[in-house]
């Protein structure tokens, strides 16, 4: 599956910036630099191995000039790829960087496909799957909390983890194939008793890492929160004063939000996106009735709602259709607004007699008790028992499935165990465990999953 010929392509975004860099990987990197690159002393093939050095790149058909360059000269194995490479650091700009790819394209080599360089890396074993997935987790990450989880997969932590399992996996089997192809030698053998022993911690270590993933998953990919509730309940002003900007439009007139408002916020490393919906009603209005159907469906794939209420008001039937209407499985903040105003204790003491939900007293016009608003939402989503933000969490729905699949494998080696089967049928279900592992770091991946992995990486990557 790996490719020799020489793969090049922008590696930066394609903009006005400082400076761009085209890169070059591949056993004829040299030689493609070597016809284009022009500097006082020396040619590209005599600079020193891992350098950089100042000068031009030239069109050789032309011998004109195209811009001034720091050329960075990488023997392999060391570098990103395991190949040889060069990166040309030109001005930024998108004519310039455009008509330096084209001249490396007409001089030896083809473009690259997304995500191409980091497969050289995974095919060459400069790096595991996980960590190659590391690397487009580190790309697009949100929050500098994901990314720091993303940098522990590429340093390894994650693929370690996994690898301490397939250990005590390959230990056990290795253990259990002596005893059945060659019951002759005087090898102890294990008990059911200890096999079912070793099994069971092996099944502990990956539901341990399975249960990472609702954080994981949280962190990378972020939460939806909706702001649901009548019309002129202060919904609006509410998620203004979350933002610290006038986004939403506020008056008094019920049916002011027609359409979502929608907007990231970073809450405690998580990444939150806000929608601030219509005010839910009966209504003869057309366009107001559209954007009530889009609250009522925002509210189904929301996480977390907001249910705002006006505190200084009794709540009515419309207020209790809406909050009767949000599914069970949503975590709810009742959210009491108008607080600035004189409280109605009968709408007080509707939200106190109801369990699993939280209250919050605000006033969004002057901003009294929003900050709880961030607390609570963060103490929502983060909350799991027993692993903090900064374990190694699992992220990656690929991964889960395969922790998952070793999982159940497990269970099954443990039930034919206790059925009485013999070890060599209780080998398979090991087997089959490890091989999940396999799948997860690459050694035994099929070339279309690694095909689909790293198409989704940008060109340049
Ligand atoms: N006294 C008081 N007035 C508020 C408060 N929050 C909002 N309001 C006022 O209530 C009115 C409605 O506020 P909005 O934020 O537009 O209400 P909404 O829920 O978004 O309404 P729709 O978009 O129509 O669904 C405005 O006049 C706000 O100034 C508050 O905490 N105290
Ligand atoms: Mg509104």
């Amino acid at each position: 599956m790996i490719s020799k010929d020489t793969i090049a392509a922008i590696a930066t975004s394609i903009g006005q910036s400082g400076v761009s860099i085209i890169r070059i990987s591949g056993e004829g990197a040299f030689n493609v630099a070597e016809r284009l690159f022009r500097s006082k002393n020396k040619s590209f093939l005599d600079l020193s191995k891992n350098s950089i050095t100042h000068g031009f790149i030239i069109d050789p058909k032309t011998n004109k000039e195209i811009d001034e360059v720091l050329i960075s000269k990488m023997v392999s194995p060391n570098t990103y790829t395991g190949e040889d490479t060069v990166e040309i650091n030109c001005h930024g700009g998108i004519g310039v960087t455009k008509e330096i790819l084209n001249v490396v394209i007409n001089n030896g080599c083809r473009l690259a496909e997304g995500g191409e360089f980091t497969k050289r890396a995974f095919l060459n074993g400069k790096i595991d799957l996980v960590q190659a997935e590391a690397i487009s987790d580190i790309i697009t990450a949100r929050t500098k909390e994901f990314k720091q989880t993303a940098l522990d997969s590429l340093k390894g932590k994650l693929s370690e983890k996994i690898g301490d399992i397939k250990e005590d996996i390959i230990n056990l089997l290795s253990h259990l194939e002596v005893t059945i192809q060659y019951p002759e030698y005087d090898i102890e053998d294990l008990t059911d008793e200890e096999i079912k022993e070793i099994l069971v911690t092996i099944k502990e270590k990956l539901k341990k890492l399975i249960s990472t993933f609702d954080k994981g998953e949280i962190l990378k990919d972020g939460v939806n929160i909706a702001i649901v509730g009548k019309p002129n309940v202060g919904k609006s002003q509410l998620l203004n004063q979350l933002l610290g900007s006038e986004k939403a439009i506020v008056t008094d007139e019920a049916g002011t939000t027609r359409d979502v408002v929608d907007e990231m916020i970073n809450i405690g490393g998580i990444p939150v996106k806000l929608s601030d919906t219509a005010g839910i009603r009966d209504t003869s209005s057309k366009v107001e009735r559209i954007g009530i159907e889009k609250s009522k469906s925002i509210m189904k794939s929301a996480k977390v709602i907001l249910f705002v209420v006006d505190s200084s008001q009794k709540l009515d039937k419309d207020d209790i259709e809406i909050f009767e209407n949000i599914d069970k499985d949503k975590k709810i903040i009742a959210v009491l607004n108008k607080t600035d105003l004189k409280l109605n204790e009968e709408t007080e003491v509707f939200f106190n007699e109801i369990k699993d939900i939280e209250v919050i007293k605000i006033s969004a016009l002057n901003g009294e008790n929003i900050e709880k608003i961030y607390k609570k939402i963060y103490n929502i989503i983060s909350n799991s028992e027993n692993n903090e933000l900064n374990d190694v969490l699992v992220s990656n729905e690929r991964h889960k499935n395969l922790l998952n699949n070793a999982y159940e494998s497990v269970e099954n080696a443990l039930g034919n165990l206790d059925m009485g089967f013999e070890v060599d049928l209780v080998s398979i279900d090991i087997n089959n465990a490890l091989e999940s592992l396999g799948e997860i770091t690459g050694e035994n991946t099929s070339d279309q999953v690694i095909e689909d992995i790293f198409k989704n990486f940008c060109v340049g990557k």
